[in-house]
């Protein structure tokens, strides 16, 4: 096998690897001492036990107990494939599991959220108050004749009351369907149809970058499109001008005023649906994923605890928007299920000042932080001076989530935010899969900066080629998971074919994640993107993680998003959007230096072909780049659905600049 090179010759497309394995990376990092020391999980053994079936059943059996269980299950799981069903026949209620449990442990008093505005109010909110809050909201929605069964839209900012109107409707067993609240009118309301809601919460506005959003008003226009909706509930955020029809809508303070601060949860089976989160398809209509109650529950308190070792005396905080599942599973139900203190911040974490999120973070003394590449590569742009004045010595671990995460901006990561003694867990999942799937361990991991390392325990995943087979270590293909776990999705709302045909059909009995991933020759698995976003140069399969990574190591470069642009020679030609740091000039000797760095870097096969200096990237809400919209310019084709897109303004901003072709 020749594909360990580091592209010194042109390897020849490997056999059985069906993405090329381009990019080596050697640094390492073991557990620092101070940290594994008193860790969570400090016997590596962990990962070969839960891989046994025996062990897997033992470790969610485990995990599974930890819950206040109504009635308790019986059958730990069943698989009919592809539904799996779990902890059979329990009884429990999410909401008394995150709320009560703790309250009832005496644990009342302790801070559950400090919420932190963009304008600069504060809340420290107890267990105790979350919990009375959630009650009022339940009885509350109960008096508007919301139901078990029933699901509710959710369209707000960034406030206390959005986690609150999750754990109220999770309290009458209500399914929650939140849409983020920087979506259009237009793209609830597709929401809310398809779910056929039957009630909204929502808030006059919200704030973002010094600017009032005005949610009322898109969810009025959604709502005259959506019949199903008989109720809206909306909070009073930022005192806005608001219209009002009598009878649908009702203020929040004005409905939970009188409420008492007590209501009986609603016992749900453990398979009922707690909530639906949408994602966008790259043209299809968006798809509704079906999360249940008490596997879903089990995985992200488990995955949350173990992956960010929580101690009682952390302040974690996920910056993530909860509208997004990173935030349902990681600021609202993983931590509150596991007694957490954590922080909910509103706005924008580099307004007013770049340095926001460090003064947030010094301010409350957190101890983990979760982002996501693109905000440690915005950081990284403004530079480690930004946030010399803050003191971040609190810190004892770093997370990353969402894309794949260039080595460099890991090792700045590491560096300069963790202070070169915490842990950064690069942590791979999907709104599908609920929970995290593939991560370190932060008290047994070496780590290996760009990798996700192996998979959680008792998480079987493989890599495999076009026919299924997999791939040895040290080839690329596609990543499958082949065993089901707690916070699986249960399905598509509405659409079982559509369930099938998406996960189960391209490899039968396992489930098809689409994103290409390698392995290197000591197992660790490095994700390299949506599989629809692989380049094919001269039948050379090459991720386009992987070009960026190179890209991005040059000192010159911030940012870059690679795409595959037709071309008549080879197929596909290598055609890059690169943002420059501060401090430099495009030029044409700029662009055939990058050129070359990359060709040295990774290997000419992987040259690119043309180097385009861009002010910005499309991106979604929750950071993605849109590669799909850069082919669609590079292309030169009009653009497709651009519903999910955070700033419209960068499409043409990116058109303005020109790209010259090279050769
Ligand atoms: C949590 C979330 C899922 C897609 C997934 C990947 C990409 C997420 C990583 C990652 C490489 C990671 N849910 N992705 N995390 N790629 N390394 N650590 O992002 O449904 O919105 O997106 O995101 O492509 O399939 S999501």
């Amino acid at each position: 096998m020749t594909t360990q090179n580091a592209g010194k010759a042109e390897p020849a497309p490997a056999e059985g690897a069906t993405i090329e394995n381009l990019l080596r990376e050697e640094r390492t990092f073991p557990p620092p001492a101070g940290f594994a020391s008193r860790a969570l999980i400090t016997d590596p053994a962990i990962l070969e036990q839960a891989s046994t079936e025996e062990g897997f059943r033992a470790f969610w059996d485990a995990e599974g107990k930890r819950l206040e269980w109504m009635e308790p299950y019986g059958e730990l799981y069943t698989w009919d494939l592809p539904y799996a069903k779990w902890f059979i026949g329990g009884k429990l209620n999410v909401s008394v599991n995150c709320l009560d449990r703790h309250v009832d442990a005496g644990h009342g008093d302790r801070v559950a959220y400090h919420w932190e505005a963009e304008p600069g109010e504060t809340r420290a909110i107890t267990y105790r108050e979350l919990l009375e809050e959630t009650c009022r909201l339940a009885n509350a929605l109960r008096s508007l004749g919301v139901r078990k069964g029933d699901r509710v839209a959710i369209y707000m900012p960034m406030i206390p009351e959005l986690p609150v109107a999750m754990l109220a409707c999770a309290r009458i067993g209500a399914a929650h369907s939140v849409v983020f609240g920087g979506f259009s009118s237009e793209a609830l309301a597709g929401r809310i149809d398809d779910a056929q809601c039957v009630a909204l919460i929502t808030a006059d506005g919200g704030y973002r970058k010094g600017a009032a959003v005005n949610l009322k008003a898109n969810a009025d226009e959604a709502l005259r499109r959506s019949p199903s909706v008989k109720h809206s509930v909306v909070v009073r955020r930022t005192g806005q001008e608001v219209e009002w029809s009598e009878g649908r809508d009702h203020w929040y303070h004005e409905l939970i005023a009188d409420q008492p601060a007590t209501a009986a949860p609603e016992p749900m089976d453990s398979e009922d649906l707690l909530y639906l989160l949408y994602t966008s398809g790259t043209t299809a209509k968006p798809k509704g994923i079906m999360h249940t109650t008490g596997g879903y529950l089990a995985g992200v308190a488990a995955t949350h605890r173990y992956i960010f070792d929580i101690h009682d005396e952390d302040v974690y905080w996920c910056m993530a928007d909860i509208g997004w599942v990173t935030g349902h599973s990681y600021i609202v139900y993983g931590p509150l299920a596991n007694g957490t203190t954590g922080i909910i911040y509103e706005g924008a974490i580099d307004y007013p000042d770049k340095d926001r999120w460090a003064q947030i973070a010094a301010k409350y003394h957190a101890t983990i932080l979760y982002t996501a590449p693109t905000a440690i590569r915005a950081l990284m742009k403004y530079g480690a001076d930004a946030f010399a004045r803050d003191d971040l010595s609190s810190l004892r671990l770093l997370g990353s989530v969402g894309e794949p995460i260039n080595p460099e901006a890991w090792a700045w990561y590491w560096k300069y935010i963790g202070g070169e003694r915490c842990p950064v867990v690069d942590t791979w999942w999907q709104t599908e899969t609920g929970m995290i799937m593939i991560t370190p361990l932060p008290g047994i991991t070496t780590l290996k900066p760009g990798s996700a390392t192996f998979p959680f325990p008792g998480v079987k995943a493989d890599v495999v080629d076009e026919s299924g087979t997999p791939v040895p270590l040290g080839g690329g293909g596609y990543l499958v998971l082949e065993r089901p776990w707690p916070a699986m999705l249960r399905g598509i709302y509405g659409d079982p074919e559509r369930y099938q045909e998406t996960y189960w059909s391209r490899y039968p009995g396992r489930y098809f994640a689409g994103d290409g991933c390698k392995r290197d020759d000591e197992g660790y698995y490095w994700l390299l993107g949506r599989v629809d976003d692989v380049m094919n140069v001269s039948g050379h399969r090459i991720s386009t993680t992987e070009v960026e990574s190179a890209l991005v190591s040059h000192p010159a470069v911030a940012e870059a998003a690679v795409v595959g642009r037709t071309d008549p020679v080879t197929g596909q030609a290598i055609f890059c959007y690169v943002i420059l740091r501060s401090g430099n000039e495009p030029s044409d000797a700029l662009s055939a230096e990058l050129r070359e760095h990359v060709a040295g870097a990774i290997g000419k096969l992987a040259r690119p072909k043309q180097i385009m200096f861009t002010p910005d990237l499309p991106k979604t809400r929750s950071g993605k780049i849109m590669r799909r919209l850069l082919r669609d310019i590079a292309e030169q084709r009009s653009l497709g659905d651009v519903t999910t897109l955070a700033d419209e303004s960068v499409v043409e901003a990116i058109r303005g600049q020109s790209g010259k072709d090279e050769d």
